[in-house]
């Protein structure tokens, strides 16, 4: 490297020296070079009159204060100096940039064509100097240039003012943006697109034109994204309160894009990936993944562009509360249980494996090198648990208090997660106080759980233990405050009141110590306890459960919930002994009353199928790899298909039997529709691991309506290698080249192939017309699915598949650092695995380490894991 970076502490913050009320800024935009004017009304703050801008990769042209030329300045590493300023004035800046070149899609770059930007994080550094930080607020106008036939469609933040002509076929368009706002929520498109109109009404009677921009040819693929914003709309006018305060929501789809969307105001930039749908394009998973992330876009009007961050240490106090809205607002219009049987399947997979990884951090980190890097699990959605645990302890009414207060106190300001919490407390009442500690402790907490039963006194007591294991971060750990919210059973079912010296208590007990008993008084019988219910916090949690007794949750408990988390568990137990079994060249079995429980789940009239789907699913090799210390790839791979293929063989007439009588004639997207058609592609999962696999898994294929039945056809070859995968690969492949969005499901396919040979297919894949490096989501989807979805190649013993990931980081790492370094996430974690294999991952780690030019965001990472 150059020179190392450095990295900032949360400790260190300082309120900016300037303040910025007002910018005005003119792009003259060429694809290569784009000239940038911005005008500022700047103003001293503290006892300097030195200003220090950020900006980065700039070509600077000219600086004027108070329309003079001014030369006492310097640009420096990472910016511009410029001294011996009046108290208060107007700054002239004019840079020019490459948008053409921009690789890294951070700042103004071209997709497909279209100029578009993206800011957040520090992007607008990228585009002119300025204070780069979400605590300095202005008010913006935007004038956007360029040439008319080529770019018909010229979008900024807030409401266009005005628009002309101009000489040369060109044209420009002003926009003015009445809130102020930080740099990052700057955006700016232009180009040609197919346009979806639609108006809504908010509940105070004023009207929003609502406008979706799409590649053109895309329009039949815009509306369930337009539908899907109306419905935020009313829901969180209904839900939290909240209205939409421009005259015009923008939504402008892009195909290369780095993440998921991005809320700048009033002009959302979005990957089209959760945009585009239409039923011959688009999953189910598709679908329901627009509606989230339109939402959670929208949702950040309020929680994020109304009142923002004061810095960036408290990303998750706008991530982790609209995950929260995001999440609560799927879960309104769809299955509460799915919703949350997914969310939680995120936390004890991927986050619980952040926590143990060389990047473990808190909700609120403390250092940062790149702040990219933080755009993780853990902010968003441990954040989001974060939210739920105070909505849990405070309950709707209050939490909902707690947000109008937050907006009282906060509106048009930058804010802290302090001041989030601190208003929960003082609208509810409720002491917070240990609470807080969620925002500056890392880790997985982990619950050790027994029971003794008193049948003299009918008594019964839980007595908790918790404790933070050290992470890499962080080696002291404090006990947390934990809502554990519980409810007891007898055998036939009913519900014994908890009652606690004399009164009766709630659901939810609040465990504060490092261990603490809470003994309940009048329990007539030895009850059944489930615990954790609705996985309350995001912990570990250990209980000696009888088989029995996680059957008898799985079919009795009130909640839906609890009931797949007993199932979970049970699979977990026979997980484990069947790891162990194999490890010492034993078999893999399955006790009958396992498959009986499973029997007795697909056989319920009562059950929706969306939930028995989710019942009947086994947990990821990356969760099982979680539950290890060193963890055995191969060993539980082998596990869990065999388990899947004893359910197979035990339960194939119940599972022939759903998978025909939820045949579905016609196709729709409704709620219930999809579930049925979750289950029914779960049931073919296992079904392909049968005899009749084949010919089952081939006629669906050839006779599917919609793209759902499409992949999960290919899905369940692919997994089961049937004979028939490569033809159906082809003949997918063969209709659908010429659109990258619906071959990134074919690529999936392709990388988290189990075929021996499954890399060297990926390579040839790399050269399909369809691929290509620069889009990131082709890479994800291919290389992406390989490293986190295809264990048993990736940690091919004789390291191909890291040298492979090796080579694609080192290119990636010159074009598009932040997509490099989500890809070197699997490669972080070495000290989980065998010694022969941590020896090879690490030397892929260290000649990244030794590369020139080796990008800050792989830097902060790579020197991380070689130091742990
Ligand atoms: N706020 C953006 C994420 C920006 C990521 C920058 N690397 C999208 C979102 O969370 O809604
Ligand atoms: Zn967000």
């Amino acid at each position: 490297m150059a020179h190392t970076p450095q990295a900032k502490y949360r400790k260190d913050y300082r309120s900016p020296s300037h303040t910025i009320s007002e910018i005005d800024l003119t792009f003259d935009l060429h694809e290569t070079q784009t000239q940038v004017t911005a005008v500022s009304n700047v103003k001293q703050l503290g006892t300097s009159d030195q200003l220090v801008l950020d900006g980065e990769g700039l070509e600077l042209k000219s600086i004027l204060v108070d329309g003079t030329a001014w030369e006492n300045y310097q640009t420096v590493e990472g910016g511009l100096e410029i001294r011996a300023l009046p108290k208060s004035f107007e700054l002239t800046i004019v840079t020019v940039i490459n948008p053409q070149e921009n690789t890294a899609l951070e700042g103004l770059y071209m997709s497909d064509g279209a100029f578009c930007t993206q800011c957040e994080a520090e992007g607008f550094r990228r585009i002119t100097y300025y204070l780069d930080r979400p605590d300095v607020l202005a008010k913006y106008t935007t004038t956007v240039i360029a040439e008319k036939a080529t770019f018909p469609y010229l979008l900024g933040n807030g409401n266009k003012i005005s628009q002309g002509e101009m000489d040369g076929g060109r044209h420009w368009v002003k926009w003015e943006d009445p809130h102020p706002k930080p740099a990052y929520l700057f955006a700016l498109v232009a180009g040609d697109f197919d346009v979806l109109t639609d108006k809504y009404q908010t509940r105070s009677g004023r009207e929003v034109d609502l406008e979706i921009f799409v590649d053109k040819g895309n329009l039949d693929r815009a509306n369930h994204a337009m539908v899907s914003l109306i419905n935020s709309m009313k829901w969180d006018e209904e839900r939290f309160g909240l209205e939409y305060d421009l005259d015009i929501y923008m939504i402008v789809a892009v195909d290369f894009f780095n993440m998921g969307a991005m809320e700048n105001k009033g002009l959302n930039v979005f990957n089209s990936k959760f945009v585009l749908a239409n039923d011959k394009t688009a999953t189910d998973t598709d679908y329901l993944g627009i509606e989230a992330v339109i939402g959670h876009e929208y949702f950040h009007n309020w929680t994020g562009n109304r009142v923002t961050c004061r810095d960036w240490f408290q990303l998750s106090l706008k991530e982790g509360l609209t995950v929260f809205r995001d999440q609560e607002f799927s879960s309104d219009l769809g299955s509460r249980a799915v919703n949350r049987i997914n969310n939680v399947r995120i936390i004890r997979g991927p986050q619980f494996a952040e926590d143990a990884s060389p990047m473990s951090h808190p909700i609120r980190p403390e250092k940062v090198i790149e702040m990219n890097n933080f755009y993780t699990l853990t902010v968003y959605e441990k954040g989001s648990e974060v939210i739920r645990m105070m909505h849990t302890l405070l309950g709707e009414e209050k939490f909902q208090k707690g947000i109008k207060l937050y907006f009282e106190r906060h509106d048009g300001t930058a804010a802290t997660c302090e001041d989030f919490v601190a208003a929960m407390e003082d609208a509810s009442g409720v002491d917070l106080k240990q609470f807080r500690l969620w925002y500056s402790q890392s880790g997985t907490p982990e619950l050790d759980v027994t029971s003794h039963f008193d049948e003299a006194n009918q008594s019964f007591s839980l007595t908790i233990k918790q404790q933070t294991p050290a992470t890499l971060d962080q080696e002291e750990k404090q006990a947390l405050h934990i809502p554990f919210d519980v409810e007891l059973y007898r055998k036939d079912g009913s519900v014994i009141e908890l009652r606690c010296n004399g009164k009766n208590v709630s659901n939810v007990l609040d465990v504060t110590e490092s261990e603490q008993t809470f003994v309940f008084e009048a329990v007539d019988e030895k009850p059944i306890p489930s615990l954790l219910r609705e996985f309350s916090a995001p912990v570990k949690m250990q209980y000696a459960y009888q088989d029995d007794e996680l059957v008898f949750l799985m079919t009795n408990a009130s909640n839906d919930f609890a009931r797949w988390d007993a199932g979970q568990m049970l699979f977990a137990k026979y997980i484990r002994s069947n790891v162990e079994q194999v490890q010492q060249g034993g078999a893999v079995a399955l006790p009958e009353n396992v498959v009986d429980s499973l029997r007795g789940i697909l056989l319920s009239k009562t059950l929706e199928p969306a939930f028995i789907a989710e019942m009947i699913t086994l947990p990821s090799h990356n969760e099982v790899s979680g539950w290890y210390d060193v963890v055995d790839v191969d060993a539980i791979a082998l596990v869990l298909k065999e388990l899947k293929s004893i359910l197979s063989t035990e339960l194939e007439d119940e599972l022939l039997a759903i998978y025909h009588n939820l045949k579905q004639e016609k196709y729709s997207i409704d709620h219930a529709s999809i579930g049925k058609r979750s289950l029914r592609n779960k049931c073919l999962g296992y079904l392909a691991l049968t005899e009749q696999g084949n010919a089952l898994v081939e006629a669906q294929y050839q006779v599917a309506n919609n793209m759902t039945d499409t992949i999960d056809a290919m899905a369940a070859a692919n997994q089961a290698q049937l004979a028939c995968r490569e033809q159906l690969l082809q003949d997918y492949s063969d209709k659908w080249a010429h659109d990258g969005l619906v071959m990134d499901k074919w690529f999936t396919l392709q990388g988290s192939n189990p075929a021996e040979n499954a890399l060297d297919v990926i390579k040839q894949t790399m050269s399909h017309s369809a691929f290509s490096m620069k889009n990131p989501n082709r890479t994800r989807s291919l290389i992406g699915s390989f490293l986190n979805m295809n264990p048993v190649r990736f940690h091919n013993k004789d390291g191909s598949g890291y040298r492979f990931a090796g080579d694609v980081l080192k290119e990636l790492n010159t074009s598009n650092p932040q997509v490099a370094s989500r890809l070197l996430d699997p490669l972080l974690k070495y000290r989980k695995y065998d010694e022969a294999r941590q020896a090879l991952i690490r030397k892929e780690l260290e000649s990244l380490k030794e590369l020139d030019n080796l990008a800050k965001d792989l830097f902060e990472k790579v020197s991380k894991a070689l130091e742990s």
